[in-house]
């Protein structure tokens, strides 16, 4: 700790606040943003690697993991949205009946993924017991699965519709098999952005409270944020310090998840897309500030895989799964990586290129797999293909 703070050049204004970073201590608001605003890239790096090897050493988690969309189609207008068509629209739009995700489960027999992600649109006809009754069958096809659906906007257009709570919905789905909930729908809490690029969906009330809910109910969460369009520094800490709060009271967030805006085909085409030096600064001030989240997640369809391996050394000790080219939320908007997939050897190698050390993870982050020390057959092979070199 001492060699790291030596090694780096600090302004007056932010000496006492790096020094609060290396004890460990959480820093305040006003203290994050003054960080966010002054600190280069360097320093910012080096605090969140510092707060990322102290919580997880070398190790790197991934997971083993497909996902459904059930829909595109959506009765919501977020601005930012590439994916989503309107409910009559038929262009480019998909509603899978329940035997077709079913259908998407059974490919998986045999394969040892853990995890199946359901999100998609919010389609008005697919509702709460329309999804309970597949989850109810997606675990008896396959009864180790865990389950990890519906962002918190879908669950709370379901239990409007349904004329439920949001702890009886909760109930109703978890009692049909649903494990736990990813962080989509979160985008930016503060009003100001929220009411212009989603002002029709669920409130940040809303998200927090079914997140809260949730949790209570024994089910655990992720959370994400959407950065990098017309939000400023002082909007991701608002976002940051909601999701900060809720984790001092309830412990029920797995992760914590930046999403990088994409501007390809929607109503935000013309917001540029965050610099790669952004993308570095914000998951690195994420790091640093949420102390409380165990881990914090590049998701690699979305950011890129060359980004991805970058972040391993800015705060990320998680890069998200295998997807088996099950997602298309991201290649509509622009993402590099129009068909999504990794094979576990590719992700493992992806880990390991940058010295880090590979544990596949399952949703609740129980190690399944230490990758480190496991030669696949194709690298052995290409390994004693290798020629062999005569130092004499
Ligand atoms: O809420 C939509 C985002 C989210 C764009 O919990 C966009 O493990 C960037 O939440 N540019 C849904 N982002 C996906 C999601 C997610 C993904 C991976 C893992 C997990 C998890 C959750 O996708 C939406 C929105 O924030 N999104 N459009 C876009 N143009
Ligand atoms: Fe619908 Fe989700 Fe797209 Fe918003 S982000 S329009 S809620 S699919």
């Amino acid at each position: 700790m001492q060699a790291l703070k030596h090694s780096l050049t600090i302004s007056k204004d932010l000496k006492s606040i790096v020094e609060k970073v290396l004890q460990l201590e959480r820093i305040t608001d006003s203290e994050a943003l003054l960080l966010y605003e002054r600190a280069e890239l360097g320093l910012l790096g080096s605090l969140a690697n510092f707060i990322r090897e102290n919580k997880h050493g070398n190790h790197t988690f991934f997971n083993r993991n497909f996902h459904i969309e059930p829909t595109n189609k959506c009765v919501f207008t977020c601005k930012f949205c590439s994916y989503s068509r309107l409910v009559q629209q038929e262009d480019e739009a998909w509603e899978l009946s329940e035997d077709q995700m079913l259908e998407i489960v059974r490919k998986y027999d045999g394969i040892p993924v853990t995890e199946v992600h359901i999100v998609g649109g919010v389609h008005p006809k697919m509702n709460l017991m329309f999804f309970a009754n597949v989850i109810k069958k997606i675990k008896e096809i396959r009864p180790d699965l865990h389950v990890k659906a519906f962002t918190a906007v879908e669950l709370e257009y379901m239990f409007r519709k349904a004329k439920v709570s949001v702890e009886e919905g909760l109930r109703i789905l978890k009692d049909h098999g649903m494990d736990s909930l990813p962080g989509g729908g979160a985008e930016i809490f503060h009003k100001e952005i929220r009411d212009v690029i989603s002002k029709d969906k669920a409130t940040a009330e809303q998200w927090l409270s079914i997140h809260e809910t949730a949790h209570r109910l024994g089910m655990h969460s992720n959370a994400t944020m959407l950065y990098g369009h017309i939000e400023n520094y002082f909007h991701r800490i608002d976002h940051m310090r909601q999701l900060r709060e809720l984790q001092d009271r309830t412990h029920g967030f797995n992760t914590f998840i930046p999403l990088k805006f994409r501007n390809k085909d929607n109503e935000m085409s013309h917001v540029s897309e965050a610099s790669i030096v952004e993308d570095l600064r914000c998951y690195s001030m994420a790091r640093i500030y949420l102390d409380n989240f165990s881990h914090i997640k590049a998701y690699w369809p979305m950011i890129g895989k060359t980004t991805t391996q970058l972040l391993l050394n800015f705060g990320v000790d998680d890069v998200d799964g295998t997807i088996d080219d099950s997602t298309k939320i991201y290649s509509m908007a622009g993402a590099e990586d129009q068909h999504p997939a990794m094979a576990t050897k590719d992700i493992v190698e992806l880990i390991k290129q940058v010295g880090r050390h590979p544990i596949q993870r399952d949703t609740l982050y129980n190690v399944v797999k230490d990758y480190n020390d496991v030669i696949f057959e194709e690298e052995k092979t290409r390994f004693y293909e290798l020629p062999v070199v005569n130092n004499n």
